[in-house]
């Protein structure tokens, strides 16, 4: 078999190039090519510099993920590095698209490094819930100081080449990089310039850095609460300084990137990086299914969310055309998205001009004339069946041919609003997240006569305005606010039996997840619910449980902190939720009420019921098809709904915990309370009677 590492001679410099596409990963073969190459050019007399770059669109951007949690396999990559630092003849890391991790590492081992403008280098295994495992958690420091060092490697963020070469990563930015990187080491070999070797140079602190790893290990304790990788990373960069030699850092290193490897916590982020992928792949829809091209966009609504909606398409450059019946509504709406533009500029994230050319993509009016054009209209009016009906029929009325006609519904039925339309192909649900311009995850729903086309289109435009998409069967709720429900039941049962909102959330704050539910509904606005539950009691099943405790606090005009008060109160100014007395006596009320005698709660009775009710719902959503694979449901939550990505999303927690251990506690809150939120999903039975995982289930 050729290997995926060729020598190729340009004049008297050998150019090894990685051929293994789509991103040269360092697979065991390559590392293999690597050493091999390097060899031969030593060993040809008629070369005399080597270049180092990948074939295609990118050096290599890191290990192979796919190899981890397997054997490893000969030679390691520190092996291949050292061969590289201990060349007798110049080597030259000729960068272009994304050098990263352990292609940066690799990069590191050259004498220089050179890059095109447009290329980037970065260290983000810290996002996979590593840390840089071959040296570049000694040599970054020693190139770029311990505070550039810190904050790359802790957040994983890439460089672009020109801060790179601020940064001292990179040595000089060529035009051509082949052509560049070869003129460069000829004049290396012309000047008879000194092999820079990394490794042999100490770390770059100077007595005033030494508070420097505590105050990074204090602020990641609290950004980033439980996970062990940013921690991890800290040491090891301490240990660059503090260790007495590069061999004593470079072990350490290794002592501190086995633990990462062997944690739960990498399996979870390694599951969410491959997942954010697989979402995107459509089983029933083929590759080059054919698509259309979107270069405008109606939206209606100037609200919350139509305004951040909005946002998206304008930062990716696709104009705007934003309808909202009332003048006043419309400006308002308008100033808000300039407002947030401005912010962004102040934090220095981009310019003014920036903020102008923004806003100039954006053309608001009030009058549906105006939009019949655009390629796609999203529409995010008021969450009610019979006014999203009516939007639709006046949107089949004035769109043209071949638009796409989307609603930006959080739980309603696609094919209803599809059924007003002569075009129920066209239709589609795409689902954003409040706040629309920032949450990652749109939930696109297919109705049963979306088109292929339409729903390829909606998913290749998501990824294009920065989204994570994926794609939800049409049911109430879909995916996430179908999960939602019996998650937010339990957590109100579980206030009636004894817990206190603050418990509920503490217990699931500590679990990972950026808010409790308590503080999630003042947060959203308690009415929100409120209004879906009122819809959902016309057609409540007789017999089926139901809390009236969270319509109790509505009731009593505390929508959340919109009205400075909801399950907590909040002081003025302040978003701190504290425990409200009155609350408190409502609680007790209701459970008085409803006959239910209070009792303690565990914490660990606290986190099973609000998971468990999450984990049997996707399992209802995955055996339907509602969700394609039990991933779809994990990137849903991780990117949707706060949950931990160290924890790999709900249906990776079970397989996590153990699908067994988890049935034997849903069937026991099952008999404790015979509600049918507790029924065990027949998919759960089934996987655990074959000994299989939410993640070897097929279609
Ligand atoms: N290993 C294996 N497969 C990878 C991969 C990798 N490192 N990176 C990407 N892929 C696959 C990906 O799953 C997808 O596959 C295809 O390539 C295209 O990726 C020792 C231990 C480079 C910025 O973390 O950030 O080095 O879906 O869709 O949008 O210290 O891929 O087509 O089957 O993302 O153009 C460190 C991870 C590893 C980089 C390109 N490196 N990759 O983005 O394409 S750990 C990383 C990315 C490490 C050392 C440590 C992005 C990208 P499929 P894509 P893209």
């Amino acid at each position: 078999m050729s290997s995926p590492v060729v020598l190729e001679k340009r004049g008297a410099v050998g150019v090894i190039l990685v051929q293994n596409p789509p991103v040269n990963a360092l697979s065991q073969a390559v590392r293999q090519g690597l050493r091999d190459r390097l060899a031969e050019a030593l060993a040809d007399d008629s070369i005399t510099a080597v270049v180092l770059a990948g074939d295609g669109r990118t050096f290599i951007a890191g290990a192979d993920i796919r190899e981890f949690g397997k054997p490893m396999t000969a030679p390691g990559l520190n092996e291949v590095i050292q061969d590289y630092e201990n060349a007798t003849k110049p080597v030259v890391a000729a960068i272009h698209g994304t050098a990263l991790g352990g292609g940066l590492e690799t990069a590191f081992a050259a004498h220089y490094r050179v890059a095109v403008a447009k290329g980037f280098v970065g260290l983000p295994e810290v996002k996979l819930g590593l840390l840089p495992g071959a040296g570049g958690t000694q040599r970054l420091p020693r190139v770029a100081g311990v505070e550039t060092a810190l904050k790359m490697i802790t957040s994983g963020d890439m460089l672009p080449a020109p801060l790179a070469q601020k940064a001292g990563i990179v040595d000089a930015i060529v035009d051509e990089l082949i052509p560049g990187a070869c003129a460069f080491a000829e004049k290396l070999v012309a000047d008879g310039a000194p092999l820079k070797v990394i490794s042999r140079s100490r770390g770059k602190l100077d007595e005033a850095d030494k508070g420097i790893f505590d105050k990074f290990r204090a602020d990641l304790a609290k950004k980033a609460r439980g996970v062990l990788a940013p921690q991890n990373c800290i040491a090891a960069v301490e240990a660059s300084v503090t260790s007495d030699s590069f061999e004593a850092g470079l072990k350490r290193e290794g002592e501190l990137f086995m633990e990462l490897m062997q944690s739960p916590q990498r399996a979870a982020q390694i599951h969410a990086f491959f997942g954010e992928r697989e979402v995107a792949k459509i089983p029933d829809i083929p590759k080059g299914t054919p698509t259309r091209e979107i270069n405008s966009c109606a939206i209606l609504g100037c609200g919350t969310m139509g305004g951040g909606i909005a946002m998206n398409f304008l930062n990716a450059g696709i104009p705007v055309t934003i309808l909202e019946l009332e003048q006043a509504a419309l400006d308002r709406g308008i100033g808000i998205i300039r407002r947030n533009y401005e912010n962004s500029a102040k934090r220095g994230r981009f310019t003014m001009e920036e903020v102008e050319k923004r806003m100039g993509l954006l053309t608001p009016t009030t009058s549906y004339d105006d939009i019949g054009q655009a390629d796609i209209v999203i529409e995010a009016v008021f969450e009610d069946m019979e006014i999203k009906k009516q939007v639709f029929a006046k949107l089949d009325a004035v769109m043209k041919p071949g638009a796409i006609l989307a609603s930006n519904t959080s739980t309603l039925d696609i094919d209803e609003i599809a059924s007003v339309t002569k075009r129920p192909e066209d239709v589609i649900g795409t689902h954003f997240f409040s706040p629309a311009n920032v949450m990652k995850l749109l939930e696109n729903v297919r109705g049963a006569k979306s088109s292929p086309n339409t729903i390829q289109t909606v998913m290749d435009l998501g990824k294009r305005i920065g989204k994570i998409c994926v794609l939800a069967g049409n049911c109430h709720g879909f995916i996430g606010n179908r999960m939602l429900h019996p998650y937010g039941r339990q957590a109100s049962f579980l206030v009636e039996e004894g817990a206190q909102p603050e418990d509920v959330d503490r217990v699931l704050y500590d679990f990972g997840l950026a808010m409790g539910p308590f503080a999630m509904g003042d947060l959203a606005g308690l009415d929100v619910g409120y209004r879906v539950r009122q819809h959902q009691l016309k057609t409540w099943p007789q017999g089926r449980r139901y809390s009236s405790l969270a319509d109790k606090v509505v009731e009593l005009g505390r929508h959340g902190q919109k009205t400075g008060a909801g399950w907590y109160r909040y002081e003025e100014g302040s978003r701190v939720p504290l425990p409200d007395p009155v609350v408190k006596e409502l609680i007790e009320k209701n459970s008085a009420e409803a006959g239910i005698k209070r009792g303690e709660i565990s914490d660990d009775e606290i986190l099973e019921r609000c998971m468990y009710a999450l984990v049997n719902e996707g399992a209802k959503i995955l055996e339907e098809g509602i969700a394609i694979r039990s991933v779809d449901i994990d990137i849903t939550y991780m990117n949707g709904y706060g949950f931990p990505k160290h924890r790999g999303g709900p249906m990776h927690y079970a397989d996590y915990v153990g699908l067994d251990k988890v049935l034997e506690r849903i069937r026991h809150y099952y008999e404790q309370s015979g509600e049918d939120d507790w029924k065990p999903a027949a998919l759960i039975e089934k996987l655990v009677a074959e000994g299989k995982s939410f993640a070897d289930f097929q279609r």
